[in-house]
């Protein structure tokens, strides 16, 4: 079911001074900056690797304000990884799948994620203590 890590994401407090810190100890590049509003951040993606159905990022986040997931997880936490997110050929099918196991299932439906994305979250109490994210890329060009 699970085709590739897409990405890990991160939870900092500046999100220009962590892509710089990135970019100039790991020599990844930003591909992608956006807000998403639904999801409470402001967030960039820095490409790591190609894997089976896409890309494989680094996926930093700031909060745009505190009560939002990463805006909680940082006053509680503090910075560091805050999800892990796995590629999937299809959200809507894993999710039956996956909430079939007895996972609690953040979301039901598929919402908007970066690049284009389809996402969906799986309750971190049910997998260990790790937030989990499903991912399905939108189809390549051809
Ligand atoms: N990883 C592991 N555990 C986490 C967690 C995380 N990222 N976030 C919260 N938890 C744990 C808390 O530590 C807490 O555990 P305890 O009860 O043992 O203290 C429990 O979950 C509840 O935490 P909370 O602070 O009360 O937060 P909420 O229940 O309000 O929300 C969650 C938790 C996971 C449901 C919420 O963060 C969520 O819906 N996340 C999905 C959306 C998201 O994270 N969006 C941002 C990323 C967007 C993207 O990747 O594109
Ligand atoms: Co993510």
């Amino acid at each position: 079911m699970l085709l590739r890590i897409d990405h890990v994401g991160i939870a900092c407090e500046n999100l220009e001074e962590k892509i710089a810190f990135y970019e100039s100890t790991f020599g990844v590049t930003v591909v992608s900056r956006e807000v998403n509003e639904e999801q409470g951040v402001k967030e960039a993606m820095l490409h790591v690797a190609d894997g089976e159905g896409g890309g494989s990022y680094i996926q930093l986040l700031e909060p745009v304000h505190a009560d939002t997931p990463v805006g909680k997880f940082l006053a509680k936490r503090g910075e560091g990884v805050h999800h892990v997110a796995y590629g999937v050929s299809d959200v809507t099918s894993a999710l039956e799948a996956i909430g079939g196991t007895g996972v609690r299932l953040i979301d039901l439906h598929p919402r908007h994620g970066a690049m284009g994305t389809s996402i969906a979250f799986l309750h971190p109490k049910d997998v260990g203590g790790v937030l989990t994210e499903l991912v399905e890329s939108p189809p390549r060009p051809s």
